[in-house]
């Protein structure tokens, strides 16, 4: 966990951003079953379900599979490596019967072969675009590099097709406090200009655990269909 006390809510200081209630909601959220349904390999496969949905999208590599692991409290339920590409489907879990969560595979990964490429970004952004049960999409940045030039293109996407999108900053652990401020910043600033992007900003390490509680909130808040 990180030791930051900032006075202002935000990202450095996320709980305050959420009510005590609202952090124990989460908490039981994540703390029910999670369990893996399917691993669409294409549009046709990917599943008809009831649930209210959300996806976690991003660069290759930014920390997706890891970011589920740690607000499910479980190691392995999504797959993680050290090699970008590694989610080459899109794989959807089943959140105590609340909530359906898709694990995206990463956009940008500069030395995928170009079929490959071009198959994930049909898949991806045809069930981006066209997602009714869709409610959130949670957009990971590494908080080391901020928003990229892939990114935008894929929040200009968003924004056209009116699917509400928010930004998470993975790999907190990675930098130091001053570092983060400016990140936030500068991420802030930027998503003022985007119609769908939510304003508030999560700042996460899904191996030191910080800001896991307050997205666990975040994503109870919208089980609970406060969106
Ligand atoms: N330091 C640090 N490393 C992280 C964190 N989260 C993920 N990683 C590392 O980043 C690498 C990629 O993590 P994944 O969770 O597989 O990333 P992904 O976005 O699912 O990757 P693709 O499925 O290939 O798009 C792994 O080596 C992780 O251990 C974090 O919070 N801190
Ligand atoms: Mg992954």
């Amino acid at each position: 966990m990180t030791e930051d006390k900032p006075e202002q809510p935000g990202p450095l200081n996320p709980t305050e951003e959420f009510t005590s209630g609202e952090i124990e909601l989460g908490r039981v959220l994540f703390a029910g079953e999670c369990t893996f349904m399917l691993g669409a390999a294409g549009l046709e496969q990917i599943p008809e379900t009831e649930l209210p949905e959300i996806a976690f999208a991003g660069r290759s590599n930014v920390g997706k599979s890891s970011l589920i692991n740690a607000l499910t409290n479980r190691n392995a339920l999504a797959r993680t490596s050290h090699t970008p590409g590694r989610t080459q489907q899109i794989n959807f879990f089943n959140l105590s019967e609340r909530i359906t969560i898709g694990d995206l595979p990463g956009y940008g990964y500069a030395r995928a072969p170009k079929d490959q490429v071009a198959k994930w970004t049909r898949m991806v952004n045809g069930y981006l675009k066209g997602r009714r049960q869709l409610v959130r999409v949670m957009l990971l940045i590494d908080a080391r590099h901020g928003i990229k030039d892939v990114d935008r293109k894929v929040m200009k996407m968003l924004d056209e097709a009116a699917v509400s999108y928010q930004v998470v900053l993975t790999k907190a652990d990675k930098i130091k406090e001053k570092e983060r401020l400016r990140v936030i910043a500068k991420t802030a600033t930027e998503l003022s200009a985007h119609i769908a992007a939510y304003p508030f900003i999560h700042l996460c390490s899904s191996h030191k655990g910080a800001g896991i509680e307050a997205l666990r909130a975040d994503i109870g808040r919208i089980a609970q269909g406060d969106r």
